[in-house]
């Protein structure tokens, strides 16, 4: 008995030991996986279906039994204008030119399936495929595969891949699921962000993901700390650095544990969350020091919190989204340091539209470097009321008094 139970284990131990010696640090294969909402994997990526206002040239053969009610869209996916025709008959019907012939009438006809998941809100959303699109790229055809998701208005309308690739890997002692997601449709998976994105929701570049928490969930955030981002050359994993290379087909991936050459950001302040998005590696830095160690490279801030504390020990909270100023477009240089001032004192900026008969006054409250604060500040970690206003006629009477209203 003792015999079997020894045999047992050493057989038990050979294919422990087999299975551990497949799963090479760093490295993993990726598998092809299907998606069919708008699942945070794929956020990044998706793109706007732009509406023409009429039809124009691009329009040309349309399909038949027209109900006279047809809407106009271009697909701009891949350096192609797609044109997509949607019929409001009874049932939406879309017709996409997906093979860039530029006829409408030899293509297979899309009803829109309504997705149970719920988005924009409270609102059902549907779905129009999977639609294969030919494209060609200088070294040959390939297809992609993807989802047109709509309202059932049709605002708000999104051209989405309906795939991308997942894995495995194994660095030091624990194992991460990974994903790449071909953001630009070139059937490639080698795409990097190249900062200053002007539509930040829209980068336009393929994007990577690892499930940091291990929590068997990808989590995205533009502000905060996110597992899904723009493509970069390196990811942080805790304090390490790893470069990513994608083998072009997105059939596997590597991360190297390598040591970035390091450039210093100076902010002038400490105590400061800030979000980067970046070629080099994203960054959320949750306690900045001053004189922070970040990768050489170019860098785009989405997100800045920083706060202050007054004579009468009060702290004051002030937040930054987007508009981040100076640090929307900057770069690191190896062992060079690079300063920025930011936050108070702060300069308030009003605005004026006239709209008719109404004059609708605000203001802006810059920072040093002209980034662009919430009007919700906080003071010990409450929002502050509403700030008041006066105005003046140009001899100094005072016209008109009262209180901003938030929202
Ligand atoms: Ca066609
Ligand atoms: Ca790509
Ligand atoms: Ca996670």
């Amino acid at each position: 008995m003792r015999k079997v139970i020894l045999v047992i284990s050493l057989a038990s131990a050979v294919v422990i030991l087999s299975t551990c010696s497949k799963r090479q640090e760093g490295r993993c294969r990726l598998k092809y996986q299907a998606v069919d909402t708008l699942e945070s994997t794929i956020y990044l990526a998706c793109q706007n279906l732009v509406k023409i206002p009429k039809k124009t040239a691009q329009f040309k053969d349309l399909p038949k039994n027209k109900s006279g009610r047809f809407s106009y869209f271009l697909a701009k996916i891949a350096d192609r204008d797609i044109p997509v025709v949607v019929d409001r008959t009874k049932k939406v019907r879309l017709f996409m030119d997906t093979n860039g012939d530029g006829y409408l009438s030899d293509e297979k006809r899309y009803i829109s399936k309504a997705v149970k998941k719920r988005l924009f809100g409270s609102v059902e959303h549907y779905k129009f495929g999977p639609i294969l699109v030919k494209f060609d790229r200088p070294d040959g055809k390939y297809t992609r595969r993807i989802y047109i998701i709509t309202r059932n208005n049709l605002d708000y309308r999104y051209i989405c891949p309906a795939d991308y690739r997942k894995g495995k890997v194994l660095l030091g002692q624990n194992i991460y699921d990974v994903a790449v997601v071909d953001g630009d449709f070139d059937g490639k998976y080698d795409k990097i962000l190249s900062p200053p994105v002007k539509n930040f929701l829209r980068p336009g570049c393929d994007s990577f993901a690892i499930d940091l928490n291990r929590d068997g969930k990808l989590d995205f955030n533009y502000y905060f700390h996110s597992e899904i981002m723009p493509l970069a050359k390196m990811v942080k994993v805790g304090n390490s650095y790893y470069r990513i290379n994608i083998d072009e087909s997105g059939n596997s991936l590597e991360l190297d544990k390598i040591q970035p050459e390091f450039g210093i950001l100076d902010l002038g302040i400490a105590d400061v969350t800030i979000k980067l998005w970046s070629n080099a590696a994203e960054q959320y830095i949750s306690s900045f020091k001053n004189n922070e160690l970040i990768p050489a490279g170019k860098y785009q801030a989405l997100f800045i919190e920083g706060s202050k504390i007054d004579s009468e020990r009060n702290t004051w909270t002030f937040t930054c989204l987007r508009d981040t100023g100076t640090l929307r477009d900057f770069e690191i240089i190896k062992n060079v340091t690079t300063s920025f001032k930011i936050g108070p004192p702060f300069q308030i900026k009003t605005t004026a539209r006239q709209n008719r008969n109404t004059v609708s006054i605000g203001f802006n409250l810059l920072g040093q470097g002209q980034e662009e604060y919430r009007h919700d500040v906080k003071r010990n970690g409450r929002r502050v009321s509403a700030p008041i206003f006066r105005i003046f006629d140009e001899v100094g009477k005072l016209l008109e008094s009262g209180r901003f209203e938030y929202g």
